[in-house]
């Protein structure tokens, strides 16, 4: 089984080399009895965690080669909404639908967020259609590295997606990262958002003066839909294994914030960096990650290496992970139209309305009551002498 798996394969990729690179997977001990499965009447009580993790590796290579296209295909034509069934007895037209879904990608400093937008930009990037924006791995000590990055994927300027990439958090301090995400869950986000944090060097005037920073509050604020939390499998797993749980930890406590609790479902998982694990620690790697946060193996969680460590995109012959990436994003849509609220109907605005003209009632009167009892206690302490 394997060696016919890999044989077809490896007629795909120009060399074995190539091929054992991108189906990494198959080099497991377990591999054999992962293609056993195959044949046999799965029994699922038999499968064990490590064997999901290869039967969905095995998946995304089996559907990749035939898949792809459709795929892509409904990203291209996607327009915000499109995967939206209908619940509750409610229409489409009533349910409050955002010209373009929003993608947030958070995670720590260089877990390869930029690297994913530069591989979607790759993978994207062929539909000749409005591009994703090259992003640049940014020096951190600049101010560009602090600025939110909206990159389109616009069937037209009015309907599609967007990804945002954003600031990468520290693992010392995860508290303040995760107040940030709060804001961001809360407020929305807008190109070119400048993310200040305790401890960076104060901006020059010139640097504040500069057309990009000023106008920046000008581009439209997007209310995030779904979150895709990038982290690099590598550098967690080698320092979980020399027992420092640190990295683990603060993925978890990103990951399973109250912050990230505000959107409808968990966020994606996006494993970077594996590449640079053997087989084994790359499944291993990834068992205690989904283990620790508490969530499947094998759903929702996508392992894909944007660059390798000779520094090149995943080019056109890794299906796999050019698949993986389109299917993450196709998720991200699914979850971002299965989240949508109903709109607000008259009684709602009335209500809303309301509560405000009742807030500014209360506030009014209090600020009232504050400035007479100042002037009384001035006029008993005037007629006292
Ligand atoms: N080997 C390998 N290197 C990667 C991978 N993904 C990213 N890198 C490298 O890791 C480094 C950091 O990647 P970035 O994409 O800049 O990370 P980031 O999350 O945007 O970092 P911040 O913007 O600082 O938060 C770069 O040198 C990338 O080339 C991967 O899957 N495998
Ligand atoms: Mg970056």
């Amino acid at each position: 089984m394997k060696d016919q798996l890999s044989l077809n394969d490896e007629e795909e990729c120009d060399s074995p080399r190539a091929a054992a690179a991108y189906y990494w997977w198959r080099s497991a001990a377990k591999f054999e009895e992962c293609a056993r499965f195959k044949l046999d009447i799965p029994n699922l009580s038999k499968i064990t965690p490590k064997l999901k993790i290869l039967k969905e590796m095995e998946r995304l290579a089996l559907i990749a080669a035939e898949g792809l296209g459709e795929l892509r295909h409904k990203l291209f034509t996607y327009r915000s909404g499109d995967f939206w069934v209908p619940t509750g007895g409610l229409k489409k037209e009533e349910m409050d639908i955002p010209p373009l879904n929003t993608i947030l990608l958070v995670g720590f400093h260089n877990s390869g967020k930029s690297s994913l937008v530069n591989l979607l930009y790759s993978v994207l990037g062929h539909s000749g259609l409005v591009p994703f924006a090259q992003s640049s791995s940014r020096g951190a000590s600049n101010y560009r590295s602090w600025l939110m990055e909206e990159h389109n994927v616009l069937r037209s300027m009015k309907s599609g997606f967007c990804v945002y990439d954003t600031r990468g958090f520290d693992y010392d301090r995860v508290c303040e990262g995760v107040e940030e995400l709060s804001e961001w869950m809360t407020d929305g986000v807008h190109h070119n958002q400048l993310c200040l944090r305790a401890g960076d060097p104060v901006l020059s005037e010139d640097e504040l003066e500069i057309p990009m920073l000023k106008s920046s509050s000008k581009f439209a604020n997007r209310r995030v839909n779904c979150v895709m939390v990038v982290a690099n499998v590598a550098e967690i797993y080698k320092a979980f294994k020399e027992t420092d749980k640190k990295p683990l930890e603060a993925l978890r406590d990103l990951f399973c914030s109250s912050a990230l609790k505000k959107c409808n479902e968990k966020p994606i998982l996006i494993l970077t960096h594996g590449d640079k694990l053997s087989t084994e620690d790359r499944i291993e790697g990834r068992l205690k990650i989904c283990e620790y946060l508490g969530v499947s193996e094998a759903t929702g969680v996508y392992d894909i290496v944007c660059v390798t460590e000779y520094g090149f995109l995943a080019d056109e012959c890794d299906a796999v992970t050019t698949y993986a990436l389109t299917e993450a994003v196709y998720r991200a849509l699914l979850i971002s139209d299965r989240g949508h609220l109903p709109k607000r109907n008259l009684l709602d605005w009335a209500f809303f309305l309301l509560s405000w003209l009742m807030c500014f009632m209360g506030a009014f009167f209090a600020l009232l009551a504050h400035f007479f009892s100042k002037v009384g206690h001035r006029e008993r302490n005037r007629l006292k002498f």
